[in-house]
């Protein structure tokens, strides 16, 4: 195949080229990986179903809850009788710190010990309430706490994993709002792909990758949140239907590194965010998000840009999810409803929490 018009990326951005109407691959600028785009392959009509899946409303407290103030935990601890937020180290940690270093080496198989911590983190003491209901204040308490946790764990581990599950789909055991940090030794696999991406972008072309990324796609077809701070995306190369991007549009190396602004803003955006997601299904929205930033003792951060992913499995109901299976577990992960597509639907949704409105 001669390549000479094969130039994906500047076809692709700006979104009308034939390519874009056939199958097409798309790369993720962020880790190199590509996805599968198959345009058209759902020809049927969007139906937009409202599935009656979120049972009885909760009760602000639950005494059997393992995360509502005062009450007794698993292992018999007593959770402090907390007004806003509350941390407490998970009693069922997958990482501790008192590990000793040890590796094995074969030649063929290789393995480390990997030292770390794993926190809970509760986003408020109103067990009935979720982060698309909280007020701009309140999700602000949780952005500072995220950012102190960043700073407080990054001076022992190298990686900080601020994140949530959301909703039973996702594994998530407990409908109190709640999120977990992960910190550990090793740079993981994800950020370790994104560090060298942003890395090499930066020492090719001087600037930072998700800046231009950012600027590139402002007022564009992908945009689902856009302010003067913040800018969520359903990015080119979204492999989960409704998969987001929220990217600073100033710079950020981490978390702590948001001054105030950029964290009211960031508290307004998510909520917007979070409520066109809960709007599109008129449920309470399943996903995996989490932030990345620049990992701790390393010499420069000047390539990094703090960033959240929100992965949605929803496709096309509140029950109908997306599985990565056949294809996508064995070749690449493939698409069928474009990024602009699903873009476009989330934009269009009210920035009014459906549950608000009634
Ligand atoms: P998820 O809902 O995302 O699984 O997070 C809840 C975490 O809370 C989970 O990792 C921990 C579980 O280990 N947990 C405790 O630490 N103590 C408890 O009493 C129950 C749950
Ligand atoms: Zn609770």
């Amino acid at each position: 195949m001669s390549d000479g018009a094969a130039r994906p990326e500047s076809i692709g951005v700006r979104g009308d080229a034939a390519l874009l109407r056939s199958s097409h691959r798309r790369r993720n600028a962020l880790t190199g990986e590509w996805v599968l785009v198959s345009p058209g392959r759902t020809k049927r009509p969007w139906q937009g179903a409202v599935a009656d899946v979120d049972s009885e409303p909760l009760p602000a407290y639950d005494p059997d809850c393992y995360l509502c103030p005062g009450n007794v935990r698993a292992n018999g601890e007593t959770n402090a009788d907390y007004g806003t937020t509350f941390v407490f180290t998970n009693d069922f940690a997958a990482l501790r710190p008192d590990v000793a270093v040890e590796r094995v080496d074969d030649g063929l198989l290789r393995a480390e010990t990997e030292p770390g911590t794993c926190r809970v983190v509760c986003f408020s003491p109103r067990h009935d309430l979720t982060l698309a209901r909280m007020s701009p204040d309140e999700v602000r308490t949780v952005i500072d706490l995220w950012a102190e946790q960043t700073v407080e764990l990054g001076r022992t581990f190298r990686w900080v994993q601020v994140f949530e599950n959301r909703g039973e789909m996702m594994g998530a055991s407990n409908p109190h709002p709640h999120g977990q940090i992960w910190a550990g030794g090793a740079l993981p696999l994800e950020p370790s792909k994104e560090d060298a991406t942003q890395r090499g972008y930066h020492s090719a072309v001087g600037r930072r990758l998700l800046a231009d990324y950012a600027a590139r796609e402002a007022g564009g077809p992908r945009v689902v949140v856009e302010t003067d701070e913040w800018l969520v995306v359903v990015p080119y190369w979204a492999v989960w239907p409704f998969e987001t991007l929220v990217v600073p549009r100033r710079p950020a190396a981490r978390l702590p590194d948001l001054d105030d602004a950029q964290r009211n803003g960031l508290a307004d955006t998510l909520l917007v965010l979070l409520a066109r997601y809960d709007n599109l299904f008129q449920t309470m929205f399943p996903y995996s998000m989490g932030w990345h930033g620049a990992p701790f003792a390393d010499e420069s951060t000047d390539h990094w840009t703090v960033h959240a992913h929100f992965y949605p499995p929803l496709l096309r109901s509140a029950t109908v999810r997306k599985f990565m299976v056949g294809y996508e577990l064995l070749a690449e992960p493939q698409r069928d409803i474009t990024p602009e597509e699903a873009a476009a639907r989330l934009a269009a949704l009210s920035a009014e929490h459906y549950l608000d409105r009634r």
